[in-house]
Parts: C-alpha cells; sequence; structure tokens
C-alpha cells in the first residue's frame, strides 16, 4: 500500500528551514554545529515532536527521532540526511533528505498507518565536512570508522573542538555511538550534478559512490621582496602551488572518461602581501574516481606532481592524506525497493553512482543502504544558486515514502 505525500507541506517546510541561516543570495550558512545549525536542528525537532516522534542524541550529535513500529522489537528502517550546510551553500542539499523524511512519517501520520518495523529520522552531524575535517565524520563515528574521541577531538579552523561545539549548543548526547542499529537507510538528496537534468530524468536510483580522498599539502619557499629579488633568486610558495594545481587539472581533463576528479577548495597564504614573494602556502586537495585503483594511480600522480613543483620552484613541498573513503556498493535489496518504487510511479530513472559524498556511505558499512536522487538545476551545488523545483523534491519525497513503507513492513 502507498499513500500521496503532500509536496506543498515539503515544500513549506524547505523554504521555512531555508530561513534559517541564510545566506546572502538566497543560499544557506549553517556550518556544523554552529548557532544556525543548531537552530535548524531545534526547529526540526519542534516539527517532529509535534508528530509524537521521540528523540534520542548520540555522543556526536547524530539525533534519532523515532516512530514507534508494530513490532518495536524489530530493528528500524531509518530515513534522513543532514542539515549542516557549506558556508555558501543551498537550500536542498541534506536538507531535503531531511525534511522529505519528515514528509514521509507525516505522510504515514495522515493516513493512520503503522509500520511493522520502528522508523527512524536521522540527522548525522557533520556531514559537509567544511567545518571539521572530514566530511561525513558523524556518520563514520556512528559506523565505526572513527572512534568518539577522536571525532570529539577534531578541531575547526579557530581550534574549536567538535566536542566545544556540541557542548556549546546543547546537541551532547547520551546514546552510545552506534546505536540503533538499523535494518536499512534510505537517503534522498539532490544528484549536485547534471546527469539527470541532461538526460530528462526524474529519479536517480543510486547503486553506490565514488572513492575519496582529502590531502593537506604545505609548501615552504622564501618570503623576499617583490622588487629586488631577481626571478632565479626566488623560492616562490605560491608558484609553486600554481605549477602543482595546474599540472592535476591538466592530468584530469586529459581523462576522456570524465571519471578523474581533481579539486584544489582551499588555499592560503601566509601573511599576503601584494608586494611580498609568498613564503608559505597551505591548500587542501580533494581526489575523486569511480575505481579505487585508478584512485590509487591518481594519488601516485599527485605525489609525483607535488614533488615536481617543489623542486621546480626550490619551494619544501609536503603532502599528508588526511582522509580516505573508498568506492561504495550500495545494498541490492534496497536499490530494488526505490527502483520499483519509482517503476511504480511511472517515473523516467537510471541507476547512477554518487558523485558527491553523502552519510549513506558510512551507514551502508553496517545497514543495507541506498540513495535517491533528484534533478538540481544546471547540476548546481555547493552554490548558493542550488535549486530543485517542488515538483521534482515531492517526486523524490514520493519515492522515499514509498520505498520506506516497502522496507518497513519487511
Ligand atoms: O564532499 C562531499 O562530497 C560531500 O558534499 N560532503
Ligand atoms: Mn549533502
Ligand atoms: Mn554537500
Ligand atoms: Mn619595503
Amino acid at each position: 500500500m502507498t499513500y500521496s505525500i503532500d509536496g506543498q507541506r515539503l515544500w513549506d517546510s524547505l523554504m521555512a528551514m531555508a530561513e534559517i541561516g541564510p545566506s546572502p543570495n538566497g543560499g544557506s550558512h549553517r556550518l556544523a554545529l554552529t548557532e544556525e545549525d543548531a537552530a535548524g536542528r531545534r526547529l526540526l525537532i519542534e516539527w517532529a515532536e509535534a508528530l509524537g516522534l521521540s528523540l534520542r542524541v548520540d555522543g556526536v550529535g547524530n539525533m534519532f527521532l523515532r516512530r514507534a513500529g508494530q513490532r518495536d522489537d524489530l530493528d528500524p528502517i531509518a530515513v534522513g540526511s543532514h542539515l549542516d550546510t557549506q558556508p555558501k551553500g543551498g537550500r536542498f542539499d541534506g536538507v531535503l533528505g531531511v525534511l522529505a523524511g519528515l514528509e514521509a512519517l507525516r505522510t504515514l501520520d495522515d493516513h493512520g498507518v503503522v509500520t511493522q518495523r520502528p522508523l527512524e529520522l536521522v540527522v548525522w552531524t557533520n556531514e559537509e565536512g567544511s567545518r571539521f575535517a572530514p566530511a561525513m565524520v558523524a556518520s563514520g563515528t556512528y559506523a565505526g570508522a572513527f572512534s568518539v574521541d577522536s571525532t570529539l577531538a577534531r578541531r575547526d579552523r579557530d581550534g574549536v573542538t567538535l566536542g566545544e561545539a556540541l557542548a556549546a549548543t546543547g546537541f551532547e548526547g547520551d546514546l552510545p555511538v552506534g546505536e540503533p542499529r538499523l535494518a536499512g537507510f534510505l537517503e534522498l538528496h539532490i544528484e549536485q550534478g547534471p546527469v539527470l537534468e541532461e538526460n530528462h530524468e526524474a529519479i536517480g536510483v543510486v547503486t553506490g559512490v565514488q572513492g575519496m580522498r582529502w590531502f593537506d599539502v604545505t609548501l615552504r619557499g622564501q618570503s623576499s621582496h617583490a622588487g629586488p629579488t631577481p626571478m632565479s633568486y626566488r623560492r616562490d610558495a605560491l608558484a609553486a602551488a600554481a605549477r602543482l594545481i595546474d599540472r592535476l587539472q591538466a592530468h584530469a581533463l586529459a581523462d576522456d572518461s570524465g571519471h578523474t576528479k581533481v579539486t584544489c577548495g582551499t588555499l592560503e597564504i601566509d601573511a599576503p602581501s601584494r608586494n611580498v614573494v609568498p613564503g608559505e602556502v597551505r591548500l587542501t586537495i580533494d581526489l575523486r574516481h569511480i575505481d579505487e585503483a585508478e584512485l590509487d594511480a591518481l594519488e601516485a600522480r599527485f605525489e609525483d606532481e607535488l614533488v615536481a613543483a617543489g623542486e621546480a620552484f626550490g619551494v619544501a613541498a609536503q603532502g599528508e592524506r588526511i582522509w580516505a573513503s573508498p568506492v561504495v556498493a550500495f545494498d541490492d535489496a534496497c536499490i530494488a525497493a526505490v527502483e520499483a518504487a519509482a517503476k511504480a510511479r511511472g517515473l523516467s530513472y537510471r541507476r547512477m553512482l554518487s558523485g558527491a559524498g553523502h552519510d549513506a556511505v558510512y551507514v551502508s558499512r553496517v545497514a543495507p543502504t541506498s540513495m535517491i536522487f533528484i534533478p538540481c538545476r544546471d547540476g548546481i551545488s555547493h552554490n548558493e544558486a542550488e535549486y530543485s523545483s517542488p515538483e521534482q523534491c515531492a517526486l523524490g519525497a514520493q519515492v522515499l515514502c514509498d520505498a520506506l513503507i516497502e522496507l518497513a513492513d519487511k
């Protein structure tokens, strides 16, 4: 049995959440465990408690909002995602998965439906990895990939630890991390790329996630005067950084398959000044590929180019890998439930891998998991202009609701 979700109610909730921590140009700014993030969490809790859901928070701030089932002895099926955003993020990344999950539970409530299994609406802490590295660290801790202590000790750029931020926002919970055990997890998310829109498909049935690796790079040359210092005397750290980035870009762009992804998302010059040759530069590198062996080769290429860039400019070049998330394949039964739901609704869909990381990556280590994508305009995300239409959001939520019922009554 399936039930029609209320697309307008979902849209109204999305727009109400977007009022919290708005960014200057119509996006969202709710960095993990800041007051804006906490306000968003509290709004969700208010909506969830109005629905009779009961809240539990674990030791790294993951929120579990539970709906009783007919058989509460059974492990629950969970839906959810994250509420934290990039510094200039969009109004749908993460939020859609949380609020579409709420909409599914609201729909069940409208029809007085109690599923066999209990249900959990989940908000994972710090998915974006923008404030605390790495991304998905709290769902990773839930799945046992990181220790609780190491996660609580992670520091942001101002030196604040994740544990301190939990205490400051009141979201340090006493639910042991790793509980509850889940019988399944479904995450709805915008695609954050152009494939569905370009192919005029309504739904992405996500079969897995590409591999990701993060590196911190420090380049140390010598600051010197921009005027009298001959070019041949210089040890310009920024010139070395530019060489590294340019060579990695050229390597990725030369890959006809399009599967090689390279990003330098942060770059800091120590004591920047227009008439000082940069002495020290710190940057980050994000490598991704759908194939683990290719990712190994890409990492080796990065290491070679780092050495070459340092030698070319007489700069000490140091790179440290701080995170690796292997290629992930989701659960066949969960994938089938999503595909069946899309088919039953007569929706166009494709099976596809996710280019972005999601909490489902780690949850899939400990529970059968899959994801549902909807298109986003021009494939743009991690950008204030991020947008999916009310109709697209409603179709995604409908597939989520149908697949959830399918799994929760098994
Ligand atoms: O990095 C990612 O892919 C995700 O948005 N955290
Ligand atoms: Mn996301
Ligand atoms: Mn994101
Ligand atoms: Mn001077």
